[in-house]
């Protein structure tokens, strides 16, 4: 195998390329480019284009989409062609509109981004080179020019524009309310020669078909490569658990496809991080033809079963779970939607999935929703998932558009993509549901009833039809939705499936009882992150609000005369209505007077508006069994709704939203006669008693009362334990556990703007050196503190927790933690008390 990963590449005027002998790599200004790799970032670094994350430059870099760019790379091969070989190029991925060439002569052709394309070269390479390969991009818009847009009437956005729904093309990557308008180019994935004289293993499948604690019953498949019709071929099956040992063997003949059932006495389970350990089986087969092993491949898998639990709920009639079941047990799915981390796709590299994956495991939580606007990730990203317990919601990648059906060329496209991916994913423990897209029925549905356009929907061929035909024949074992939201009798009903929760935020109406349909309500009342507590859906797949990034953040990426509130430079960063913050702040915090204030009023609104919404949910298990957040990461520098900046900086609600997903949360729930229940969500597997200490404490210190209660609750289950009156300025109502059960909480009776806080108020910090990379801060407090947050210039460093209340005596110990040492002078305290 020959990795092709240094190239070169250049913009021409559309069509002239071929006429400036482009195909052979000729001619001067070629500028050097990795692969994987993306055109924009090989410009920046060629000194050719301003960063187009810096300053106001997006724009700026607009004439690149609009470019015919040519990649070119050489290479000679080491040894002749033997008779029975195959010489095979192979592209992982190329984005999008692709012609190669061979030594000036095309090859082949490539019109999907998320499909690899595999050519045999063996007839056209004579002799071993150097041989040229070039890669001819041709612009989106001119391959796209005069073919018809199906679109939804009323409903003019970027879809009209782009035409990004007649392209198997990263969706995002045309803009969306989040992501910049900057569609890239290029080889995105790695591109390699291959050399095979013998039949291959194409493909190893791991499914588990029912599992006990005695005996697992689990299902392999081979699929062998394009000489796997030859005939007599036989493969050895090896299971080894974690520690090596063989707990299951077969030998089977094979061809085509083959699949082999397998027992394995005493599995040791896979689950999610919250709930157990992630114990990972090695599969390995070995192809032989007689004695003569042909080829090799193995696996880590994982054995669990997992279904999604639809039946109908007893005590809310007229309404179903919608509960995924892992292993046997019903879970309440804590979780994120991922967007993809770069805007430049080719580049996103091991350190930061490893980074981000590992936080979100770290945040207490178990699901992670691949949005469909986005790209299938890469294999890295399931091998993680599978190492860090959490599974994924996999979209296919159609996001809110129409997607056209009567273009069988299109159609078959489709079909080779999912096909692929479904094989390239399937074998993963991870994978716990395929979803056929990304709100496509609901904005139909919407648009029709409430825009009254009467525009029939196209895609169902791919989401009723094409995709679970597949999968009922490459992965019959996972569960499929045809879209999210989906279930019920309109799609984006509470009733039933999956519901996206956008009357915070965006005031899309909810009426409770019925399903979300009315008028649009874009008040501050309208919004508020409060009625959250309206929501009775079964699983909310997306919910959230927005946040400014870091100041340090924001620092690094703008100009410093647009590091002002209402700037341009700002503004630019803002990829939805500017307006619909103010309206989530005003009552919570008031409106921000500075950048500074900006940040941590947007961050404050964030993380108490996730706290109250997941609460909220997590109190209606089993009723609602899940609460996946809109949206995790970001693919630059912006001010959206992420948990984690593009640069890997915590928000505040990132640390809000890992208390409020701890596997045993204690929550205040506001009654409407103005009392108050405190009750007891239990997430763990087995039943559980403690006692809660709740306290009215005075924001200056000392309590009104406090009481002690016993609780005990059930798997699975979310009980009150508890009721009481609370109100006044100066008072907080918390919880703690004096074995620290659960993670303690507190409801604060006014909003942060009129809060008594004693003014000035910080916490006293005493700092402790543990470790060359790691520091300890010890902070107390005299005073009832807010907001209390450790921040540096540094985006490396982690906090152990952040951004959290102290209340008068309490005391708290934080470590931070960087690679290659932290200096005390990198960071700073401060609270909401001393703004
Ligand atoms: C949903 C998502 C995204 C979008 C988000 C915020 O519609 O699926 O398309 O970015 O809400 O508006």
């Amino acid at each position: 195998m020959q990795e092709l990963d240094r190239w070169r590449l250049k913009g021409f005027d559309i069509g002239a390329g071929l006429a400036q002998g482009a195909e052979r790599g000729g001619g001067d200004g070629w500028i050097d480019a990795d692969a994987p790799g993306d055109t924009y970032l090989a410009l920046v670094a060629a000194g050719r284009l301003a960063h187009p994350f810096k300053a106001r430059n997006e724009t700026a870099a607009a004439w690149v989409r609009d470019r015919e760019w040519w990649w070119t790379t050489n290479f000679e091969t080491s040894a002749a062609k033997t008779v029975n070989e195959r010489i095979t190029l192979v592209f992982d991925g190329l984005d999008t509109f692709a012609t190669i060439y061979l030594d000036g002569a095309v090859i082949g052709h490539a019109d999907n981004m998320f499909r690899s394309y595999a050519f045999d070269i063996g007839e056209p390479l004579a002799g071993a080179g150097p041989h040229t390969l070039a890669i001819r991009f041709d612009p989106p818009a001119e391959v796209m020019a005069g073919r018809e847009t199906p679109v939804w009437p009323a409903f003019v956005d970027r879809v009209t524009v782009s035409r990004r729904n007649l392209m198997r093309k990263a969706q995002f990557g045309w803009g969306w309310d989040w992501g910049p308008d900057l569609p890239t180019v290029g080889v995105w994935k790695p591109v390699r020669i291959e050399r095979r004289t013998t039949p291959t293993i194409a493909n190893l499948n791991f499914a588990t078909l029912s599992a006990s604690p005695d005996q697992a019953s689990v299902r392999v498949t081979i699929e062998l490569g394009d000489a796997g019709a030859r005939l007599g071929l036989r493969a050895d099956i090896v299971l080894m658990d974690p520690d090596g040992v063989q707990v299951a063997t077969a030998e089977t003949a094979v061809a085509g496809a083959t699949s082999v059932d397998l027992r394995v006495p005493a599995p040791r389970l896979w689950w999610t991080a919250d709930l157990g350990g992630q114990p990972l089986y090695t599969l390995q087969v070995r192809l032989r033809d007689g004695e003569t092993v042909l080829d090799e491949r193995s696996h880590r898998v994982g054995i669990r079963t997992i279904v999604i639990d639809t039946r109908p709920d007893p005590d809310e009639p007229g309404a179903d779970f919608f509960t995924f079941v892992l292993n046997g047990a019903p879970i309440f799915a804590k979780g994120v939607c991922w967007v993809p981390a770069s805007s430049f796709v080719g580049v996103t590299d091991e350190v930061q999935y490893r980074d981000l994956i590992t936080r979100a495991a770290g945040a207490n939580m178990n699901m992670i929703r691949i949005w469909g606007g986005g790209v299938y990730e890469p294999d890295l990203f399931y091998d993680l998932c599978d190492q860090e317990g959490l599974l994924v919601w996999q979209d296919f990648m159609f996001a809110c558009a129409n997607y056209p059906e009567d273009d069988p060329v299109f159609v078959e496209n489709v079909r080779q993509e999912v096909e692929e991916q479904v094989r390239r994913l399937r074998v993963h423990a991870c994978i716990a549901v395929w979803c056929g897209n990304n709100e496509n029925q609901a904005m139909h549905d919407f648009n029709n009833r409430v825009a009254g356009a009467g525009a029939a929907l196209q895609g169902l061929l791919y989401y009723d039809r094409l995709i679970p035909e597949i999968l009922a024949d490459l992965d019959p074992t996972t569960p499929y939705r045809t879209s999210s939201p989906i279930g019920g009798p309109v799609p984006n009903s509470m009733r039933a499936g999956d519901v996206h929760n956008w009357t915070v935020w965006h005031g899309i109406p909810l009426i409770p009882d019925q399903d979300m349909l009315g008028d649009f309500d874009r008040s501050p009342a309208g919004v508020a992150y409060t009625r959250y507590a309206e929501d009775n859906a079964r699983f909310v797949s997306e919910f959230g609000i927005q946040a400014a990034p870091a100041m340090q953040t924001l620092r690094r990426w703008m100009a410093a005369e647009d590091l002002e509130l209402g700037s341009q430079g700002l503004l630019e960063r803002v990829k939805d209505v500017a307006d619909k913050l103010s309206a989530m702040m005003l009552p919570v915090t008031g409106l921000p007077r500075t950048l500074d204030d900006y940040v941590d009023f947007s961050q404050w609104t964030q993380a108490e508006g996730l706290k109250f919404g997941i609460e909220h949910y997590r109190r209606r298990t089993p009723h609602c069994s899940g609460a996946l957040i809109w949206q995790y990461n970001d693919c630059w520098p912006c001010v959206s709704w992420s948990l984690i900046d593009y640069d890997g900086v915590a928000k505040a609600s990132l640390h809000a939203v890992t208390r409020a997903f701890a596997p045993v949360l204690a929550s205040f729930k506001p009654l409407e006669d103005g009392e108050f229940e405190l009750w007891i969500t239990n997430d763990t597997r087995e039943a559980i008693s403690g006692q809660a200490l709740i306290d009215l404490a005075r924001l200056a210190g000392g309590a009104d009362w406090s009481e002690a209660v016993d609780y005990q609750v059930a798997a699975h289950t979310s009980v009150p334990v508890w009721r009481g009156k609370a109100h006044a300025v100066d008072r907080v109502l918390t919880v703690r556990s004096p074995t620290e059960a659960f993670v303690a909480n507190r409801y604060l009776l006014a909003p942060i703007s009129t809060l008594a806080l004693t003014p000035g108020a910080r916490p006293a910090v005493k700092i402790r050196r543990i470790g060359s990379d790691v520091l300890q801060f010890d902070l107390s407090a005299d005073a009832y503190l807010a907001f209390v947050h450790l921040a540096s210039d540094r985006p490396d460093l982690r906090f152990s927790d952040n951004y959290f209340d102290m209340a008068a005596g309490e005391t708290k110990s934080i470590t931070v933690s960087g690679i290659g040492g932290v200096e005390l002078s990198e960071i700073t305290v401060s609270c909401w008390n001393a703004r």
